[in-house]
């Protein structure tokens, strides 16, 4: 079997989640490598749900080795929550995770300069100090899990950090905000103690080890901080590029992989930021209902539209995706139209590359085709044959337009609730 990478193809809650928990018990190996804990999803399991943010969701499957590679930027606390939660639930999760000594460490003041951030320019970000820990790794100021063993020089960066943090409140807003060196600094190590035996050189594991790894994106590919709408997107390499930097393998190895992306049948979107399907209103808002389109890690209501296959073919293309997996295709079953964008339009010309700007990705019209609703329930249906012709129709019309098959549904949340139609 092939080493397999699942990469989001939309703005992120594609429900990559449901389809690495289905994939990963027939793997070795999980690895997280970008973003951090602005990831989110829900798995539930023996009625038992767990919120996972930071680990990959192979962590559920007591044989897989899990890993958080060197492209993450991680918060300990949530990270430590998140190993008790599993853990108290009866799966061992410690003695099988390796985190990279790279990766780095998400403080109380990134999240404070998030917020400070948003309230300049508002992308919609979930405030979990994302964009300034990948600011401070790039301006070369973060502070890596490697650095935590050399306790002296940890307090002096961290201390650095601070002050550096406390001047810009204070000098750009006028704010004093108490930002405690002592108190980040001991609450570090307590949680360092308890991981500090797990931290490798993830490359090196990884190229070392036996058996078949799974890759799990976070986020999407339109969300990608170089192929994305910048800059509303995320800062990390959402898409396949992220993947050699964010493990640190040399990008070779990933020439055998599967690339498999994972989209809704519909698209969504959190945040702010150019949308040419979005629906505004009533067909929005019956999307939003049907789909139960809040956020997993915010729980803000998600913006809604037609699926925009301009925008899915250029994920197919820059990921170099082989496979696609259409997830709630259920979500559509009560609609009598159906409606997909084949193209965009700007000031008469029509558009069927993706914009990299986002002066025309803000000004574009989306043209649609429309398909025939299949007015019937695919909720929960596992055979091919039970799919509506319209429904079928639907599917086909996708894999042609974007040039990948699509090569699993979803059509449910249940965990049962899925086909493969190849
Ligand atoms: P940030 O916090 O700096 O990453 O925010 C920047 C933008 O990126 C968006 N963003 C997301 N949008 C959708 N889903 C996200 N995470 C998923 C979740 C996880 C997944 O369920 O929460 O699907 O893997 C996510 N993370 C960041 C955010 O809304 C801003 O527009
Ligand atoms: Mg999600």
């Amino acid at each position: 079997m092939k080493d397999l990478v699942v990469l989001g193809a939309q703005w992120g809650d594609e429900g990559k989640g449901k389809v690495v928990d289905l994939l990963s018990k027939d793997f070795d190996v999980a690895v997280r490598y970008q973003g951090g804990s602005n990831a989110g999803h829900t798995v539930v399991i023996n009625g038992k749900k767990y919120a996972l943010h930071l680990l990959p969701t192979g962590v559920l499957h007591e044989h897989v080795k899990i890993v958080i590679a060197q492209g993450m930027v991680v918060d300990l606390e949530v990270l430590l929550k998140e190993i008790s939660q599993i853990e108290a639930g009866g799966t061992k999760v410690i003695d099988r995770l390796y985190i990279s000594d790279r990766v780095h460490v998400v403080f109380e003041y990134h999240k404070l300069m998030d917020s400070l951030l948003e309230r300049r320019n508002k992308i919609g970000t979930t405030l979990r100090g994302i964009g300034p820990a990948y600011m401070f790794k790039y301006g070369r100021k973060g502070i890596r899990i490697g650095d935590i063993k050399d306790k002296d020089r940890f307090y002096k960066l961290l201390k650095e950090n601070v002050e550096f943090v406390g001047e810009i409140c204070e000098r750009v807003y006028c704010e004093k905000h108490t930002l405690d060196v002592d108190k980040i600094y001991e609450e570090t190590l307590k949680a360092y103690e308890y991981i500090k035996d797990r931290v490798v050189d993830v490359s090196y594991f990884l190229l070392n080890t036996n058996g078949t790894v799974l890759f799990e994106g976070a986020q999407g590919t339109l969300l990608d901080v170089d192929m994305g709408t910048y800059p509303y997107v995320t800062s990390s390499n959402a898409s396949a590029l992220g993947l050699t930097n964010g493990t640190g393998l040399p990008p070779k190895y990933f020439k055998d992989c599967y690339f498999l992306g994972v989209s809704k049948a519909y698209t969504t979107r959190v945040g702010e930021g150019p949308f040419p399907t979005e629906l505004e209103g009533e067909e929005g808002d019956r999307l939003r209902e049907a789909g139960n389109e809040f956020g997993t890690t915010t729980g803000r209501p998600r913006r809604c539209g037609w699926l925009d296959l301009v925008a899915l073919k250029y994920a197919v293309r820059i990921n170099g995706l082989d496979g696609l997996v259409l997830t709630k295709l259920d979500v559509l079953d009560t609609f009598e139209e159906v409606k997909v964008c084949v193209a965009y339009e700007l000031d008469g010309q029509t558009i069927y590359d993706f914009p990299s700007d986002l002066y025309t990705l803000s000004k574009v019209k989306p043209v649609y085709k429309t398909l025939k609703g299949w007015m019937r329930s695919t909720r929960g249906i596992v055979k091919i044959q039970d799919l509506p012709e319209e429904a079928k129709g639907y599917v086909r019309f996708i894999e042609e337009y974007v040039n990948c098959p699509v090569v699993m549904l979803s059509t449910g949340p249940e965990r049962e609730a899925y086909l493969w139609l190849r």
